[in-house]
């Protein structure tokens, strides 16, 4: 039987490859349907990207529907200098024909997880984690219903990337990351500690480029001008590729270690707002709450999404 996800984007260049890479893993993975949030880009935007990305896999029959346009109680933060969609002077993506389902969001997940049996569906989260806490927050009675939650989100040692201590996902909508981490659901975390080891490198896209189908030289573009964007933007050299491991995760957990730990979120302070505090060493006694992955084999993850996408059109 294959296992049921949702997937909550934020599309968003590394969202479009992780999207993609669970449509290429469709005898694991049944994709029920794709939410999108307001995060890299307004919701208007994700929304269409996550429908520009079903058109570019050629898979039309999977619904798409938009989730919160802003966080819950901040104003909203977006990265649009690196993810805005026309950066090299034309669409990376195809125009969608893809209606946007009428449904919202929020209330597909909701009526999604409680038609589920308990513990089968799982929420790949790769985005802030609004819509998320929101569906726990309006129906309760559907953590039961999650098998897990997967969030690419937060960071342990490699603290911050959008400010010294917070990274982006989190810090766009803290109150929500609040609310999912203390849901009772069992969560993996994908933290900057993980993506930062997932080097775009050149041998390695040139293999995504050279599979000769459409999705993989589109991907290894997304992939470089990510990088790209990242450089202008931060002028670090330093590469990383953060939201496909949620799918990779899903697909070979063997490729990740961590550790089980609690987590808990900074909503407060001005100075560390958007942190996942991490009892790494277990100094708290506060009960453990998240597997928070370290590692990553680098090798197998990228081999894993070259050989999957040679599956899509
Ligand atoms: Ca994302």
């Amino acid at each position: 039987m294959r296992h049921p996800i949702i997937i909550d984007t934020d599309p968003g260049l590394d969202d479009a490859a992780a999207i993609l890479l669970a449509l290429a893993a469709a005898e694991e993975l049944e994709v029920l349907g794709l939410v999108a949030v307001a995060g890299n880009l307004p919701l208007a935007q994700t929304e269409r990207n996550a429908r520009r990305v079903c058109e570019l896999a050629g898979r039309p029959d999977v619904p798409v529907y938009a989730g919160c346009s802003r966080p819950l109680m901040r104003s909203l933060a977006t990265a649009e200098a690196v993810h805005a969609e026309t950066s090299r002077d034309r669409l990376l993506l195809p125009e969608p024909t893809i209606p946007l389902r009428a449904e919202h969001g929020v209330d597909f997940l909701i009526n999604t997880l409680r038609r589920a049996e308990p513990g089968t569906v799982t929420v790949c989260a790769l985005g802030p984690l609004t819509n998320v806490a929101m569906a726990l927050v309006k129906a309760p009675e559907i953590a039961a219903r999650v098998r897990e939650v997967v969030v690419m989100g937060g960071a342990c040692f490699e603290v911050g990337n959008v400010t010294p201590a917070a990274e982006f996902n989190i810090h766009v909508d803290p109150h929500a990351a609040a609310i999912v981490f203390d849901s009772g659901i069992p969560i993996t975390v994908i933290p900057l500690d993980v993506t930062h080891q997932l080097l775009s490198t050149q041998p390695r896209l040139e293999a995504l480029r050279a599979l000769g189908n459409r999705c993989g030289p589109a991907v290894a573009e997304l992939l470089t001008t990510f990088e790209k964007n990242r450089r202008a933007k931060s002028g670090s050299r330093r590469r990383a590729l953060h939201d496909p491991s949620v799918i990779a995760y899903l697909l070979r957990p063997s490729l990740y270690e961590g550790r089980e730990v609690n987590v808990a979120i900074e909503t407060q302070s001005p100075l560390t707002v958007g942190m996942t505090v991490v009892d790494w060493w277990g100094v708290t006694g506060r009960p453990v709450n998240a597997q928070f992955m370290n590692t990553v084999n680098a090798n197998g993850f990228y081999e894993l999404l070259t050989e999957r996408l040679a599956r899509l059109p």
